[in-house]
C-alpha cells in the first residue's frame, strides 16, 4: 500500500511509453512549427520544442493541470478534513498520474510524504552558517543542492538500465518535496522570527504542517495549500521549469535540477516579481501616506514607473493573453477573506488602471495581471510581511510540477537537451544582407 503512488505511476508509464515511441519512430520527421529570426534572438518565444503532459497553458484560457482548469482541480480533488482546500499531496498524485485520487489514496500518499520529511542536521547547520542577511532564495537553493549527497539516483545510476532511471528519480523527488516545506519554514523562523523554530506536527498534511511550522493561524493552512497548488506548474517553457528540465536532461539528479529551478525563479522577471509587487505597492503606500489612492492618483504612479524605464511588476506574460486564472483564484480568495484589507484595495485599483495604461503605452503584448500581482497581498494580510520570502513559497509549489515533469522525462527517456545556435553572420547571410 505504501508504494501505491509508485505502482500506479509504473502502470501509467508502461501504458504511455508506446505512444512516445510510435510518434518518434513513425512520425519523427513531421514538422510542428518553424523558427523565425525574431524567435531566435527573442528568447525562443513561442518555439514549439518541448513535450509535457503534466500541464498545458492556453494563451487565453490559462493553465490546465492534467486537463483540469484551476476551478475544476480545486473542486474535484479530495479536501483536507475541515478545510475547503485539497491536499497538496493529492494534487501531486494528480500531476504525476493524471488521475484524481480517492480520499484513501490521498491518505496513503500523505503518509508517504510524512515519513520522508525529516531534514538532515547538516542542512540546518549549513543554513545557520550563512550570514542572516542572505536572501532566503539563496538559502533555499543552498539547502537543496547540499542534500545532493542523499540522491538515490546517483547511488543506483551505474547499476540500473535507462528504463528504470525514473524509479530512483521518483524516490529523490518524494524525499525532496517532503522536506521543502520544513526547510522553507525553518528559513522563515530563523531569519524573521528571532530564530524561534517550530517542530513539524506528524499528524498534519503538507499545507497544514507548513502553516503550523510558519506559526501562522488558520486559514493560512488553506492559503498554503492554494498557493502551492497554483504555483506548481505552467507547462515546460518558463524559466524555472525549463531550467529544471534542462539540468535533469544531463541526468543531473533532482537536487541539482531543483536547485537550478530555484535559481531561475529568483529573477525579478520571473518568480521574484511577487516580491517586487509588494515592494512597489509599499512604495506607493508610503507616498500616499497609506491613504487608498483614487484611480487617477494610481494612474500617475503607474505612468511614473513606466516613464522611469521600469516594468510594472505583476502584469504581462510571455504566453498568456488574458488575466491569469491563478490571479483570479487568489482574487476570489481575497474577496472572500480580506476584501477590506487596504493592500487588497491597492491591488484592486491596480487591476482596474494598469491594463488600459499598458495598452496605451503599446509595448506589452499582454496588459493583464499575472499570478504575482495578487499573491503577496494574501501573505501580507496573514502577517507574512517579509516579502523577500515570497519566492520561497513559489519555489515549494513549483517544485511539485518540475519534479513530476522530471520523473516523466526520465520514464519516457527524453534525451539530453541540445538546441543549435547560429552566429549573427549566418543570420545576415540567410536574409541576404551579407
Ligand atoms: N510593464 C512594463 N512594460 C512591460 C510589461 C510590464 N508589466 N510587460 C511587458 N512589458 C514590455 C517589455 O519589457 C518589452 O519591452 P521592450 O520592448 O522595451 O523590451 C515589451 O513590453 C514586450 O514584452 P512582451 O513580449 O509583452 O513580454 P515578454 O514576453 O518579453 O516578458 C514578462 C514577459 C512577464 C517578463 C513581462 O511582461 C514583465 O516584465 N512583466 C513584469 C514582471 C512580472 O510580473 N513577471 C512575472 C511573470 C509571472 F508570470 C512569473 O513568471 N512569475
Amino acid at each position: 500500500m505504501a508504494e501505491l503512488l509508485k505502482e500506479k505511476l509504473e502502470q501509467k508509464i508502461n501504458d504511455w511509453r508506446p505512444r512516445t515511441t510510435k510518434l518518434l519512430k513513425d512520425y519523427g520527421d513531421v514538422k510542428i512549427g518553424e523558427v523565425t529570426i525574431a524567435q531566435a534572438i527573442g528568447g525562443m518565444r513561442g518555439v514549439k520544442g518541448l513535450v509535457t503532459d503534466i500541464s498545458y497553458l492556453d494563451p487565453v484560457e490559462g493553465i490546465r493541470f492534467r486537463g483540469y482548469t484551476i476551478p475544476e482541480t480545486l473542486e474535484k480533488l479530495p479536501k483536507v478534513p475541515g478545510s475547503n482546500m485539497p491536499y497538496v499531496e493529492g494534487f501531486f498524485y494528480l500531476l504525476l498520474t493524471g488521475d484524481i485520487p480517492t480520499e484513501s489514496e490521498v491518505e496513503v500518499v500523505a503518509k508517504e510524504f510524512n515519513k520522508r520529511k525529516q531534514v538532515p542536521n547538516y542542512v540546518i547547520d549549513l543554513l545557520r552558517a550563512l550570514p542572516r542577511d542572505t536572501h532566503p532564495m539563496t538559502m533555499l537553493s543552498t539547502a537543496v543542492v547540499a542534500m545532493q549527497r542523499e540522491s538515490e539516483f546517483v547511488k543506483e545510476y551505474h547499476n540500473i538500465s535507462k528504463h528504470d532511471y525514473w524509479k530512483p528519480t521518483y524516490e529523490d523527488a518524494l524525499n525532496l518535496l517532503a522536506k521543502l516545506p520544513s526547510i522553507a519554514a525553518y528559513i522563515y523562523r530563523m531569519k524573521y522570527r528571532g530564530d524561534t523554530i517550530i517542530a513539524p506536527d506528524p499528524n498534519l498534511d503538507m499545507g497544514g504542517n507548513f502553516a503550523h511550522m510558519m506559526g501562522v493561524d488558520k486559514p493560512y493552512d488553506d492559503v498554503s495549500r492554494l498557493y502551492f497548488l497554483l504555483h506548481s506548474d505552467h507547462e515546460s517553457g518558463n524559466v524555472s521549469a525549463h531550467a529544471g528540465h534542462l539540468i535533469s536532461s544531463a541526468l543531473s539528479d533532482i537536487y541539482y535540477s531543483i536547485g537550478g529551478m530555484i535559481n531561475g525563479l529568483a529573477g525579478p522577471l520571473h518568480g521574484l516579481a511577487n516580491q517586487e509587487v509588494l515592494m512597489w505597492i509599499q512604495g506607493v503606500m508610503d507616498q500616499m501616506d497609506h491613504k487608498i489612492p483614487t484611480e487617477e492618483e494610481m494612474k500617475k504612479f503607474v505612468w511614473d514607473t513606466l516613464n522611469s524605464g521600469q516594468v510594472v511588476p505583476g502584469f504581462g506574460h510571455a504566453v498568456l493573453r488574458q488575466t491569469d486564472p491563478r490571479y483570479m483564484a487568489q482574487r476570489e480568495f481575497s474577496l472572500a477573506h480580506l476584501k477590506d484589507d487596504p493592500i487588497f484595495k491597492y491591488v484592486d485599483v491596480l487591476y482596474k488602471v494598469v491594463p488600459p495604461i499598458l495598452e496605451e503605452q503599446g509595448k506589452a503584448k499582454n496588459p493583464w495581471p499575472n499570478v504575482d500581482a495578487q499573491s503577496g497581498v494574501i501573505q501580507w494580510h496573514y502577517g507574512v510581511k517579509e516579502y523577500d520570502f515570497y519566492t520561497v513559497l513559489f519555489s515549494v509549489g513549483r517544485a511539485l510540477g518540475v519534479c513530476a515533469n522530471i520523473i516523466w522525462a526520465r520514464a519516457l527517456g527524453y534525451p539530453i537537451e541540445r538546441p543549435k545556435s547560429l552566429t549573427t553572420d549566418m543570420l545576415e547571410k540567410i536574409v541576404g544582407i551579407k
